[in-house]
């Protein structure tokens, strides 16, 4: 592996092996992340990176496309099978990007979207201030209900009454639980607003039936392909027959150019792999861990939002702990479990030290992890937020990750 670019460069040849050995080695709790198959890493580093294809199969701006057409057109194809979705745009760089492409589409700068606070779980792209969304256009946000934690769907109506936005986004980072796209889709209806799902987070857990389908309720579903999709880092668009126009040509022309036909093919095969029954078994058991890590959690005192998961995330309140999220994740991190801070509901505190940790456990089951697992990395979580500089706890715990590590190899090539 790697063979030309240890000979021309091995300082990154190095960096890189460094890399692939922290993803060996360490514990992946970050809910976000997930460990792609040597297949959609074969994709991605081909030789399709090489190839502009401004526009879409069979009308490109650019000669030499026949196979880069076959490639986008089986990603396509593929995606709107394992959604069973009407339309796919397969080209989105990012979610953001998706998401920006989404707008676009459906509103006009300065229209009002109203979506959930990223305080409360929502995202950058779901109108903070600081984001093109906030820029661009008006929000207004729904959160969650200050003693359950969980969305109620009575604010959202009332928000969107007295907002009469022109799209209604449902979505989030960092929420436990499910969502009811029914009762959205029934506001928007009332409200005369578009349903946008953001299904960034929950997609892999939609094509395994392992979550609610947003697909029959909502106009337009952004996701990225590479949480617990399983893909490559990437995004993509799904939509009904009669918005594919309007969606198309706000990704290209209207936000990208050429598209990364490269990442499509990875995504391709991505999409092949979640179309396999062995798929939907994988989610059901990301679910399953998810539940294990957050009992286990709460069985070792430490609190966790809403009492507990029906997705692939657990977000911990470590406030009676007496510990904030910015030294639990070094802590963690130097006993070999990687993990993010995270805002909880209501939370004094700021994005930068807050009083949450978000775990999430695709990747973990990605390895093979088991309950009885998750089980083990519960309590190593535990012991290491309740004593985070004792040495010995640490070391421990240093012992128990790399046994685990060993015992589930990922991507056995690249170590050398
Ligand atoms: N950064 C992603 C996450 O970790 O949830 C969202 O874009």
């Amino acid at each position: 592996m790697l063979k030309h670019l240890t000979a021309q460069d091995p300082d990154l040849a190095r960096m890189l092996r460094d890399e692939t050995r922290r993803q060996q080695d360490t514990l992946e709790l970050i809910a976000s992340e997930n460990i792609v198959s040597e297949a959609v890493l074969e994709a991605l580093g081909s030789p399709l990176t090489n190839k502009y294809s401004e526009g879409y199969p069979g009308r490109r701006y650019y000669g030499g496309n026949a196979h880069i057409d076959e490639i986008e057109s089986l990603a396509i194809a593929r995606a709107k099978e394992l959604f069973g979705a009407e339309h796919a745009n397969v080209q989105p760089h990012a979610g953001s990007q998706a998401n920006m492409a989404a707008y676009l589409a459906l509103a006009a700068p300065g229209e009002t979207i109203l979506a959930m606070d990223l305080a409360m779980g929502g995202h950058l792209t779901h109108g903070s201030p600081v984001n093109f969304s906030g820029k661009l256009f008006t929000f207004v946000h729904y959160g969650v209900r200050q003693d359950t934690h969980r969305i109620d769907m009575d604010e959202v109506r009332s928000r969107a009454r007295e907002a009469k936005p022109k799209i209604i986004v449902a979505g989030f980072t960092a929420y436990p639980r499910t969502l009811d796209f029914k009762a959205f889709r029934e506001i928007a209806d009332e409200v005369g607003a578009y349903l946008l799902v953001d299904m960034a987070h929950f997609a892999g857990l939609v094509a395994g039936k392992a979550f609610p389908d947003p697909i029959p309720y909502a106009d337009v579903v952004t996701t990225t392909t590479h949480k617990t999709l399983r893909g490559p880092r990437g995004a993509m668009i799904l939509c009904r027959a009669d918005f594919a126009k309007k969606i198309d040509s706000a990704v290209f022309p209207g936000m990208q150019g050429g598209p990364l036909e490269h990442v499509i093919a990875a995504k391709a095969v991505a999409f092949g792999e979640a179309l396999r029954p062995e798929f939907a078994a994988y989610q059901a058991q990301v679910v399953k861990n998810a539940q294990a890590l957050a009992e286990a959690l709460q069985a070792h005192g430490v609190k966790v939002v809403t009492g507990g998961t029906d997705n692939h995330m657990v977000l911990a309140d470590l406030t009676e702990l007496g510990i904030t999220g910015k030294p639990a994740v070094e802590a963690l991190d130097a006993a070999g479990i990687t993990t993010n801070m995270n805002m909880i509901p209501y939370d004094p505190r700021k994005p930068m030290d807050p009083s949450g940790l978000r775990l999430g456990s695709p990747a973990l089951t990605a390895r093979g992890f088991g309950e009885d697992e998750m089980r083990n990395v519960a309590t190593m979580v535990a012991q290491t937020l309740k004593q985070p500089y004792d040495e010995a706890i640490r070391e421990d715990v240093r012992r128990v990750v790399a046994k685990l590590c060993e015992a589930h190899p990922i991507y056995p090539d690249w170590k050398t």
